[in-house]
């Protein structure tokens, strides 16, 4: 039976809900060992907007697209009327800008992190032009992601490049606009395999404070070792008021960049948990970029991604149905049993005809998924896209 109560919260917590898409989800991309080419890929930036718009209209949560600079604007700052035009055309603004401080040949030994001076200021001013790409583009958040590390025990003087990190992180700070924000992601390992200079939040957060007030924690959902508790790196973080987003995916070994969901919905209810147990407790829900980072090798890109958002909303949703009052009252008086029911009785409500009731007053197709293999959208940009994804190269996007 549906409850107003619970109606109101889900319907509540699904207006709130905004998740970014990648622009990379929709590309062509693989594995270290090859790249499945799929004729529907997107090639262009257009097609990547198109994309994204496609699952916004169907989904109703996805107002920004997410882009990789070397990816999306090879060209830099001269394309920002190009991003301009597209984004009014599709309905979608460009969100988060991610530098590509990794794939240059120059970074082989790091980026910020390199020995050779002359690399860290090549990887500086890239950086320093996202910012600027940023600013003319309206976008508040400027993600970088460092692949710099080390694959050997003695190669790299792990200390010495903390310090140019630091240093690297201050002068972009100080190039930000007062709304804008420095996302600093972590990833414990790979492509280096010996030490990562960014390895676990604690670093991030270390390097984030050192920056300055402008510089925050982004939370890869797969970018942790094993059996780490992600709820508790979120609750800290969340308690220092520094977490500025997450990119959302799931794993199993690694950093597979899986379907949100796929593997451990449960985890993903606990991330959303401590979200909304902190906006009960402070009125609101804080500042935080909810971003999709995924790679869909042998999934459909659209659907893959329809499919996580629509996992995500469900969710997010169960998460909001939990009774946070009685939780409260149960963990201070240390009711286990009725505390964990309490949190993980939410978990088991089939909330999905309540997301339907939500999508069907707000406009939006009750099954998205359905909807989309309905729309002839697919066999259209399989049949324009086929001949350019034919002639594509192995590279990652
Ligand atoms: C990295 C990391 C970054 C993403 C690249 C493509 O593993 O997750 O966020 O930009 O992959
Ligand atoms: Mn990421
Ligand atoms: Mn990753």
């Amino acid at each position: 039976m549906m409850n107003d109560n619970n109606a109101d919260r889900v319907f509540k917590a699904l207006d709130l809900l905004q998740i970014e898409l990648p622009s990379w989800g929709f590309a062509n991309t693989g594995t270290r060992f090859g790249k499945f080419i799929q004729p529907a890929a997107a090639t262009t930036i257009e097609d990547k907007f198109s994309d994204a718009s496609l699952v916004h209209r169907l989904t109703g949560s996805c107002p920004t697209l997410a882009l990789h600079v070397q990816w999306d604007l090879p060209e830099g700052v001269k394309q920002v009327g190009d991003v301009q035009e597209l984004a009014k055309k599709h309905g979608v603004r460009p969100g988060s800008i991610n530098p590509n401080i990794f794939q240059n040949q120059e970074y082989k030994y790091g980026s910020v992190g390199n020995p050779d001076r002359r690399i860290r200021r090549m990887a500086i001013d890239h950086i320093l032009d996202c910012v600027h790409i940023a600013d003319a583009l309206g976008c508040r958040d400027i993600s970088p992601w460092f692949a710099d590390g080390s694959n050997y025990p003695g190669t790299q003087n792990m200390r010495q490049r903390i310090g140019w990190f630091e240093e690297a992180l201050k002068e972009i700070h100080s190039a930000l606009k007062p709304d804008q924000r420095l996302l600093i992601e972590y990833k414990p390992f790979e492509p280096a395999f010996y030490h990562t200079d960014v390895a676990d939040w604690g670093m991030a957060f270390l390097l984030a404070k050192e920056t300055g007030p402008q510089a925050y924690v982004l939370v890869d959902t797969g970018h942790h070792y094993q059996s780490q508790n992600i709820e508790q790196i979120v609750a800290w973080l969340l308690h220092h008021k520094m977490i500025g987003g997450f990119h959302f995916n799931d794993r199993r070994y690694a950093d597979d960049d899986l379907t949100l969901g796929s593997i451990d919905p449960y985890q993903v209810f606990r991330i959303f948990h401590e979200i909304h147990m902190y906006a009960w407790e402070h009125g609101a829900i804080p500042e935080i970029a909810l971003m999709v980072d995924q790679s869909h090798n042998l999934k459909g890109k659209i659907e893959a991604m329809i499919q996580t958002v629509c996992t995500a909303q469900e969710l997010f949703a169960k998460a909001a149905l939990v009774d946070h009052e009685r939780l409260a009252k149960l963990q201070d008086s240390c009711s286990l049993i009725d505390a964990e029911e309490c949190y993980r009785g939410a978990f088991w409500q089939d909330v999905r005809p309540m997301v339907v009731e939500w999508r069907q007053s707000r406009g939006l197709p009750e099954a998205p998924l359905q909807a989309f293999r309905e729309s002839g959208y697919l066999e259209r940009i399989t049949r324009e896209r086929q001949e350019r994804n034919a002639g594509v190269s192995a590279s990652y996007a």
